[in-house]
């Protein structure tokens, strides 16, 4: 991998690559380079058949802070206008492989975004998400007002939203932005866990579950089903197929190739 200034990207581990946030003194804002650096790495793992999914984190007290207000401070309507961030965002959203979230302290506006970016969201009981965009003069601009709706609901993402006010991990787990709440210390080796356990998986079939779950924002039921049939008929075409079914038969443990 190459060398980031403000993200730390590891080494593949079990098929697992973990990026880290790393902006501690600007309590990790997601400047334009930021964003640019994960959608690149992103674009690159998703071309790398040796890596099967990423753990996403940030610090102990911060994930992150949103977008860096210094920097957006500075643009005005045109500058706004053809900000490159939304194109970081849709690579980001494009990211073909299951992105696991370990969230501790604060996700506030871009951060609590890019907490919904990730497939799967485990978060330490510090946990803070937030969308204070209001308090600026401005919303969301990263999905906040859609993906956000779309996951705990109409009455809690406008309260979110119109009030500034946070919600904590509990609170986020009950309304469904995060799967599991841990420890603080426990929240990543918890995502690189689970990360590892999708690793394992045939790699095909989980892809296109992750786009047909995904799709399930974005079209009718009877078209999602339409989608999810496509997908489970493609998989018989597999060799990971009959693997999976030969290995249950054979009482082994299945060995996936993702062909
Ligand atoms: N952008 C830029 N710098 C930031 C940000 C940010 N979002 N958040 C913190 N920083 C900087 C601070 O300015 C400070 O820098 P310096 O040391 O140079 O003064 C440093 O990080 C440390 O900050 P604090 O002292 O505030 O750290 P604390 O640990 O006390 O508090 C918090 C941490 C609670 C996260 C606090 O920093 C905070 O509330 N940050 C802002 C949160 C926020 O409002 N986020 C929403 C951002 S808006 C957004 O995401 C959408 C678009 C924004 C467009 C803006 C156009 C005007």
């Amino acid at each position: 991998m190459l060398p980031y200034k403000d993200i730390l990207v590891s080494e593949i581990d079990a098929g697992v690559v973990t990026i880290r946030l790393n902006r501690p003194d600007a309590r990790n804002a997601l400047r334009n380079r930021l964003l640019q650096e994960i959608s690149g790495v992103l674009e690159q793992i998703a071309r790398d058949d040796s890596v099967n999914a990423v753990v996403i984190t940030g610090g102990e007290q911060v994930f992150a802070a949103g977008a860096d207000i210094k920097e957006m401070a500075a643009l005005d309507f045109i500058g706004v206008m053809s900000d490159p961030r939304p194109g970081y965002w849709r690579r980001i959203a494009q990211f073909p492989k299951p992105l696991i979230a370990a969230v501790n302290g604060f996700a506030l506006g871009g951060g609590c975004e890019l907490v919904m970016h990730a497939d799967i969201v485990i978060a330490g009981d510090n946990a803070q998400f937030g969308q204070p965009e209001i308090n600026l003069g401005i919303i969301p601009g990263a999905g906040g007002t859609q993906r956000l709706l779309r996951t705990v609901g109409k009455s809690m993402a406008m309260q979110m939203v119109l009030s500034g006010e946070f919600i904590n991990a509990e609170q986020a787990r009950t309304f469904g932005l995060v799967s599991e709440v841990t420890l603080p210390e426990m929240s990543y080796s918890r995502a690189l866990a689970l990360a590892k356990v999708i690793a394992e998986k045939p790699p095909v079939a989980v892809r296109l579950a992750k786009e047909c779950l995904l799709n399930s924002y974005e079209t009718t039921l009877d078209t999602g089903l339409k989608l999810e049939r496509k997908a489970f008929t493609l998989l018989a075409a597999t060799e990971d197929r009959n693997e999976g079914i030969s290995a249950f038969m054979e009482k082994r443990r299945p060995i996936f190739k993702g062909q």
